[in-house]
C-alpha cells in the first residue's frame, strides 16, 4: 500500500515536468523561471501573447504580467495589452521613456520596493499611462514627485521615499484620487498642492518634516494623518469645512495649548482624535459626537470637564467611549465625580 502511494507521487511530479519540455502551453506552472528561455526574449506563445523572458504572464489571464521579486536591475519590455503590472520588490533604479511606451493600457502599475531615482524617471513616461488608477511606488529613492502623472489615478502610494516639497503642479487635476500615501519622507513644505483633489478621502502625511498643516486640506476627506512631524501650532478653523472628517491624527508633534486656537477641536462629525506625545497642558474643547480621545504622554495638569460638555442634560452628554490620559500630571482622583453624567458612555478611562 505505502510503496503504491509512493509510485503514484513520483510519477505525478515527473509527468509534468516531461510535458513542459514540449510546447505545453502551461509549462509556465511548472517552470516559471525558466520557461520563457526556449523561445527567446520577447515571443509570442500559444495563449496569451508577447511575454519579456524574465517575467510570468499567465495564460489565463493574459492582462497581467508578474516580475515581481526577481532581482531584476533594468524595466523589461512592457506589452501593449497589459492592464496590470507587478514589478515591485526589485532593484530598478530607472524607467526610460522607451519602458512604458506600449503599455498604454496600464490600470495598475506596482512597482513599491525598486531603488527608484528620479533622475531615473523620465520626463514623459507616465503621459501615455491615460487609464492608470493604482500607482504604487512606496519604498524607493524618489526626491519628487514624478512629472505628468496620469489624472486618472485614484490611488497613489509614494511614501518611504525622500521627497522633500510636494508642488500644486504634482497633483494638478487628480480628481479621482481618493488615496494619498505620502508619509515617511522628508517634506518640509506642500504650499496648496491638496487643494485640488476633489475625491481624497485618505491623506496620510505623518513622518514628514511639516513645521505646519498643509495650507488647503480637500473638503472630502474623511481621514487625516499628520503624526510625527514638527507641528507647534494650528490654523484657525483649520476642521471647519471638513464635513466629512471622522479620523484625525495629530501624535508626537509639538502642540502646545498656545498653539490651538479655541474649539479648533468642536467639530461635529469627528471620531477619533489622537494628540498624544505634544506638549499640552489642558484638556482641548471637543465635540460630544467624538468616541475616541488621546491625549496620553502630554502635560496635562487637570481634568476640565467643559472641555467635554458646556451643559449637561438628558440629550446633552458627550459619547465619549475611550479617553486615554496617562503619562500626564494628573490621577484618577483629579477626576470629579459629576463626570460620570458627562461621560457615561466612557467604557475606559485610562489616567
Ligand atoms: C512599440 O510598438 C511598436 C509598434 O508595434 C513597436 O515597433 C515597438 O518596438 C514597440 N516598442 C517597445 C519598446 O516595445
Ligand atoms: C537607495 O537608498 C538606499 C538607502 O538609502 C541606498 O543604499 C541605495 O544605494 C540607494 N540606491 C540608489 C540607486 O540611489
Ligand atoms: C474619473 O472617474 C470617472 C468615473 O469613473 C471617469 O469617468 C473619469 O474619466 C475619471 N477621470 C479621469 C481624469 O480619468
Ligand atoms: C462646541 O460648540 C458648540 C456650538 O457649536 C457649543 O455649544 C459647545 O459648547 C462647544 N463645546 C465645548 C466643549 O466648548
Ligand atoms: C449645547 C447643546 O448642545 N444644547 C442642546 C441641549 O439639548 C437641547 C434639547 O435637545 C438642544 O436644543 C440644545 O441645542
Amino acid at each position: 500500500m505505502a510503496v503504491r502511494f509512493g509510485i503514484a507521487v513520483v510519477l505525478s511530479v515527473l509527468l509534468p515536468l516531461c510535458l513542459s519540455h514540449g510546447r505545453d502551453p502551461l509549462g509556465w506552472l511548472f517552470h516559471p523561471q525558466s520557461y520563457g528561455r526556449y523561445f527567446g526574449s520577447l515571443q509570442a506563445d500559444a495563449a496569451g501573447g508577447a511575454c519579456p523572458e524574465e517575467c510570468d504572464c499567465p495564460p489565463s489571464y493574459p492582462v497581467a504580467m508578474y516580475c515581481d521579486g526577481r532581482g531584476l536591475t533594468v524595466m523589461p519590455t512592457i506589452p501593449s495589452r497589459i492592464k496590470y503590472l507587478y514589478i515591485q520588490n526589485n532593484a530598478i533604479t530607472a524607467v526610460p521613456e522607451s519602458a512604458l511606451q506600449n503599455a498604454t493600457n496600464l490600470v495598475w502599475l506596482m512597482m513599491h520596493h525598486n531603488q527608484l531615482t528620479s533622475s531615473g524617471i523620465g520626463e514623459k513616461i507616465f503621459m501615455k499611462l491615460e487609464g492608470l488608477e493604482r500607482l504604487y511606488l512606496q519604498h524607493n529613492n524618489l526626491t519628487s514627485i514624478p512629472p505628468n502623472l496620469p489624472r486618472s489615478l485614484r490611488d497613489l502610494r509614494i511614501n518611504h521615499n525622500k521627497i522633500e516639497k510636494v508642488t500644486p503642479a504634482d497633483l494638478e487635476g487628480m480628481d479621482n484620487l481618493t488615496i494619498l500615501y505620502l508619509h515617511d519622507n522628508a517634506v518640509t513644505d506642500m504650499s496648496t498642492s491638496l487643494k485640488a483633489l476633489k475625491s481624497l478621502t485618505l491623506l496620510d502625511i505623518s513622518g514628514n518634516k511639516l513645521t505646519k498643516v498643509p495650507d488647503a486640506l480637500p473638503a472630502d476627506l474623511h481621514q487625516l494623518y499628520i503624526e510625527y512631524n514638527s507641528i507647534a501650532s494650528l490654523p484657525e478653523g483649520f476642521l471647519g469645512g471638513l464635513a466629512q472628517l471622522q479620523y484625525v491624527r495629530l501624535a508626537h508633534n509639538e502642540l502646545t495649548d498656545k498653539g490651538i486656537p479655541s474649539n479648533t477641536f468642536n467639530v461635529t462629525g469627528l471620531v477619533e482624535l489622537d494628540l498624544s506625545f505634544n506638549k499640552l497642558e489642558r484638556i482641548p474643547p471637543v465635540s460630544t459626537t467624538l468616541q475616541h480621545l488621546y491625549l496620553q504622554a502630554n502635560q496635562i495638569k487637570e481634568f476640565t470637564l467643559g472641555s467635554f460638555c458646556s451643559i449637561v442634560d438628558v440629550t446633552n452628554f458627550s459619547k465619549l467611549r475611550m479617553l486615554r490620559l496617562e503619562g500626564n500630571e494628573i490621577s484618577r482622583e483629579d477626576i470629579p465625580s459629576d463626570s460620570a453624567l458627562c461621560l457615561r458612555q466612557a467604557s475606559s478611562i485610562d489616567v
